[in-house]
């Protein structure tokens, strides 16, 4: 992961949303992805994530590249399953230092996604990448996908994946996310972003909270290109993960 850490943290900048969502999540701005790409080099961000599709066409080596090898859209419904798009030979080809990849785990066809992972991370840690899972406990026995217990379930989940890093959802407060941290291990955590908070103050306060419980980071992407200032947000970010301020002093940046 050393390519994407500074002072050991990271802010990442997510953007597949168009495969997982759809326009829908997008404006005018930011359905372009070379706004996106200007905006992860001037907004400092320490990495961005593509679908092979967009890095393909998009992507211009400035900011280092995490390549989303699977994906879905919310169009198919049932047990949610996301399979491999895209060889990790073909994300080192186009630059990635990482590869990112999805796992349901609760879904009925998690099996088939442990195994997909299991091999990727193998190919990837053989050409030198860093393998990042992104772990959503989703499908009909999943109630509520944000208890402490799912969200420590889904960091070890990670863990024992072999996951370098591991992107879970923020259950709420601190004490949550600590044990979810723990149960991470040497795996880092990153804090997903979700859907754009009523207020940016609201969102700002959960990664204050995810830091304090011992998050790496965060891969983030609605909550800073649906923002009125993408860069100003990016800046808030920025203090509060790299340079570890307050959230007072994040707030005025
Ligand atoms: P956001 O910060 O916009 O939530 O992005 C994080 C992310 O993990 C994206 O990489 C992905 O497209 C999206 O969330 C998936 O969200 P979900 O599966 O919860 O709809």
């Amino acid at each position: 992961m050393s390519a994407f850490l500074e002072k050991n943290r990271a802010v990442l900048l997510a953007y597949d949303q168009g495969l997982e969502h759809g326009p829908t999540d997008f404006n005018e701005r930011n359905f372009d992805p070379e706004f996106i790409m200007r905006l992860a080099v001037e907004g400092k961000f320490n990495g961005i994530i593509f679908q092979k599709g967009l890095a393909e066409k998009y992507y211009d080596g400035r900011v280092p590249l995490i390549l989303k090898v699977n994906g879905r859209t919310n169009l198919s419904k049932g047990e949610p399953v996301a399979r491999q798009n895209c060889t990790v030979k073909h994300a080192a080809e186009l630059g990635a230092k990482a590869v990112g990849y999805t796992i349901y785990p609760g879904s009925a066809y998690e099996n088939i996604m442990l195994e997909e992972f299991g091999r990727i991370q193998e190919e990837a840690h053989r050409l030198n990448m860093a393998a990042i899972a992104w772990v959503y406990p989703r499908g009909e026995v999943i109630k509520n996908d944000l208890t402490p217990e799912i969200i420590a379930y889904a960091a070890r989940v990670g863990l024992e994946a072999g996951a370098d890093a591991v992107k879970i959802k923020y259950p709420g407060n601190v004490d949550a996310f600590k044990w979810a941290v723990k149960c991470a291990g040497k795996a880092k955590v990153f804090m997903s972003g979700g859907p754009k908070t009523q207020t940016e103050a609201e969102f700002l306060k959960q990664v204050r909270g995810a830091l304090d419980a011992g998050a790496t980071g965060l891969a983030v992407g609605r909550n800073v290109w649906q923002s009125s200032d993408p860069l100003q947000m990016a800046r808030a970010l920025r203090a509060l993960v790299i340079d570890d301020r307050s959230l007072e002093q994040a707030v005025r940046v």
